[in-house]
């Protein structure tokens, strides 16, 4: 046979073995087909040397580029497989076995993986040798390959192949994209939107007068959901069901508590305006948003587990294996944390971690925002390192005293005159006492800081700039509640936070 039509058997096994493992993902859940099994497991097991460049890459990563990455990868290998099978169908039936082994190795070891997660790429690659077997070795495989000097001509045995390679190729794409589309059917936006969240024992603040100033280009206050930056190392949403949703306290505790969720919404609720920051979150960027959470506050929830002496780390568990650690301490001290259900004043977004993340004043995310939680273990920071820390961050985060020009932006054209300069400041927890901004290397110059609902969420601010012709570079500045003032330093996001001052860069006409 020749070797195009033996790469094109490959590739047609291929689309079959992921065709049908999708298909059968929709019964065995997403996260056990192999390509989100495959990549997910490459995001987990970057490699220490490979420290720095995951750190860049898989922190923000683009997970579409992953998946695509991993389907071009596994498209060379089949063409390999094809051409392989060409000279010897055992060796090929060799190379698929190898790339279920693959699969059926990182769906099995993916946190929370049952038994059946093997199936997919199980049921996958039989069919594939199957799929194989049958355009190289067959009675179509070897027509289209005889000589050209046979009763039938050559090219009307060719199109016949070329017939089962799409056939086989269309039939895979309908069971693997129609199985995504049901297992997105059977997700849980229906249990979701079908919630009524309690009313709060104890409301939010309303937002006090001038929290929000109307400043064009200006973050809102109050960051709307649909706006919030996600963070997260999930390929595929955890899609979990409230009904059977169940949290477990567990660890070093005098009394393990298990919770369901109608329990959880029966305990008091607190509503709290809280500035979520991302430890990535580059001097001036954008990962962080200010929501108001409903939520058990899980000071009093802890309490009645009751830590054992030494346990001085909560760690959060997510339904896909994910996990962070919070010092237990900050959790008991008295702030808002909480185990968060609503945002916003509706049921959390699946996205951002339905039915029940935790929330944290003044700790970056990847110490505290566990999303979709099932488990809070008390453990000690001695005894155990949460996902992000053996990959490069550190294992305590809290949020440092930030600032950030909103308006104007960076390059932007200006006329000369009045230009209003604004942005906001955050310094969860501490609270922001003032803002200053600077043109080029002039004085400091005070801003005037709009109203908060409370020391837990960034302000907005604003200055009036009589702006002259030139090129002009904007600085700014936050000074926290206890007169520290935040440092000019820079300093990168690994291993806890940038630092420095936002600049902006402006042309005035
Ligand atoms: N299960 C899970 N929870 C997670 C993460 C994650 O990767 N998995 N990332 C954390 C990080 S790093 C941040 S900054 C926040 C972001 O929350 P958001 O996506 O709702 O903005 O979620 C945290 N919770
Ligand atoms: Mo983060």
């Amino acid at each position: 046979m020749p070797r195009r039509l033996g790469a094109l058997a490959g590739l047609a096994a291929a689309a079959v073995a992921v065709g049908v493992a999708e298909a059968v993902a929709v019964l065995t859940g997403a996260r056990s087909a192999p390509l989100v099994a495959v990549g997910g497991a490459v995001v987990d097991l970057a490699p220490a040397p490979l420290k720095r460049f995951a750190v860049d890459l898989f922190y923000v990563y683009d997970k579409i580029a992953l998946l695509v990455g991993t389907a071009v990868l596994l498209a060379g290998f089949a063409v390999l497989v094809g051409l392989v099978a060409v000279r010897s169908l055992p060796l090929g039936y060799a190379g698929i076995a190898l790339f279920g082994a693959v699969g059926v190795l990182a769906a099995s070891t993916r946190p929370g993986a049952g038994p059946v997660a093997v199936l997919p790429s199980l049921v996958g690659a039989l069919l594939a040798a199957g799929v194989l077997r049958l355009l190289v070795a067959g009675p179509l495989g070897r027509a289209a390959a005889a000589p050209i000097v046979t009763a039938r001509p050559d090219a009307y045995a060719r199109r016949r192949f070329l017939t089962a390679v799409g056939i086989a190729t269309g039939g895979a794409a309908v069971g693997g994209f129609g199985g995504r589309w049901l297992a997105t059917r059977r997700d849980v936006s229906a249990a979701r939107e079908a919630i009524e969240l309690p009313a709060p024992a104890v409301p939010a603040a309303p937002l006090p007068a001038g929290a929000e100033l109307a400043v064009p280009g200006l973050a809102p206050y109050v960051t709307p959901n649909r706006d919030f930056y996600r963070i997260d190392t999930a390929l595929v949403v955890p899609r979990v069901d409230p009904h059977r949703w169940r949290l477990r306290i567990s660890g070093r505790v005098r009394r393990p508590i298990t919770l369901d969720y109608a329990e959880l919404l029966a305990r008091p609720m607190v509503e709290r305006h809280i500035t979520l920051a991302c430890v990535s979150n580059e001097v001036g960027g954008d990962l962080i948003g200010n929501a108001r959470w409903l939520g058990v506050p899980l000071g009093p929830l802890l309490a009645e587990a009751g830590p054992l002496p030494g346990a001085d780390q909560v760690v959060a568990r997510s339904a896909d294996g994910w996990t962070c650690g919070s010092p237990t301490e900050v959790l008991t001290d008295g702030r808002d944390a909480m185990l968060a259900v609503g945002m916003n004043g509706e049921p959390l977004p699946i996205e951002h971690g339905f039915p029940v993340r935790v929330v944290v004043p003044g700790l970056y995310g990847y110490v505290s925002a566990c999303k979709w939680l099932v488990e809070l273990e008390l453990t000690s920071f001695a005894d155990f390192d949460a996902y992000w820390v053996p990959r490069g961050w550190s294992a305590r985060g809290p949020i440092k005293t930030q600032s950030r020009i909103d308006t104007p932006r960076a390059g932007r054209r200006l006329a000369a005159g009045e230009v209003t300069v604004a942005g906001v400041a955050w310094a969860q927890h501490v609270g922001i006492r003032q803002v200053e901004v600077r043109v080029d290397d002039g004085d400091w110059q005070p801003a005037t800081l709009a109203p908060a609902t409370s020391t837990d969420t960034w302000v907005q601010w604003s200055w009036r700039w009589t702006a002259t012709a030139g090129e002009h570079t904007l600085r700014v500045r936050a000074t926290d509640a206890t007169g520290a003032v935040q440092t000019g330093q820079s300093r990168p996001v690994a291993p806890d936070g940038a630092t420095g001052w936002h600049a902006v860069r402006v042309t005035v006409a």
